[in-house]
């Protein structure tokens, strides 16, 4: 009885250290897909899509090949409707690893399909870009990064504002454990191991007695 509750509170401990700040900030994953526009190629722009909201000119989804085929699934976004345009969402403080896959837009210069990825409007990472070829060429970026404070993430078309530019799929914003976050959970599940094989002992004990 003494061990479960022992180890009840470790059990405790561990889930707690696995709950420390870092655990609490912002993961997500959006990949764009998740309405089927339909079969045929074409393109629509909204105000909102999987928690991004738009700037003022509008987030374009791009669907079946319209102009260049996805990353995944169907459904990509082109980061320059009308004109250059954005997309942004609020993070919680964190050490973060963003992801995103990135595509020149065919046929289109690289002065025109510029993305940029930016904090409270700040820039802190440009995605090479490069003069789109005659299909999608999408490459993984990684960007890592840490906030304080709850800030609003950006990705926001650069260069030639001119109604067609740089791609964006699948993006993922994962929070990486502080170090302090590690010795903690290592050292809870640690004393959680103690406990269990104490806890085996003791019924052991008991069996055989
Ligand atoms: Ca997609
Ligand atoms: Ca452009």
């Amino acid at each position: 009885m003494r061990m479960n509750r022992t180890l009840g509170v470790l059990a405790a401990s561990a889930a707690l250290s696995l709950a420390a700040p870092a655990f609490a900030a912002t993961n997500f994953f959006t990949n764009f897909d998740s309405i089927n526009f339909g079969s045929g190629p074409g393109f629509t722009t909204r105000e909102s899509y999987e928690g991004w909201t738009a700037g003022r000119n509008g987030l374009e989804v791009q669907y079946n090949n319209v102009a260049g085929a996805a990353f995944s699934g169907a459904n990509l976004v082109e980061l320059d409707t009308s004109a250059n345009s954005s997309m942004s969402r609020m993070i919680d403080p964190g050490t973060y690893v963003l992801r995103y896959w990135y595509s020149n837009r065919p046929g289109v210069p690289a002065s025109s399909n510029g993305i940029s990825v930016l904090l409270n409007e700040s820039p802190i990472f440009t995605t090479p870009g490069g003069n789109g070829g005659a299909s999608t060429n999408w490459v993984l970026q990684t960007v890592n990064f840490a906030v304080t404070a709850p800030t609003t993430l950006t990705f926001s078309a650069i260069g030639t504002s001119d109604s067609v530019g740089g791609y964006l799929d699948s993006i993922s914003l994962s929070a990486v454990p502080e170090p302090a976050s590690w010795v903690m959970m290592i050292l809870g599940f640690g004393m959680l191991g103690v406990a269990l094989r104490r806890q085996r002992q003791a019924k052991l004990r008991v069996t055989y007695a």
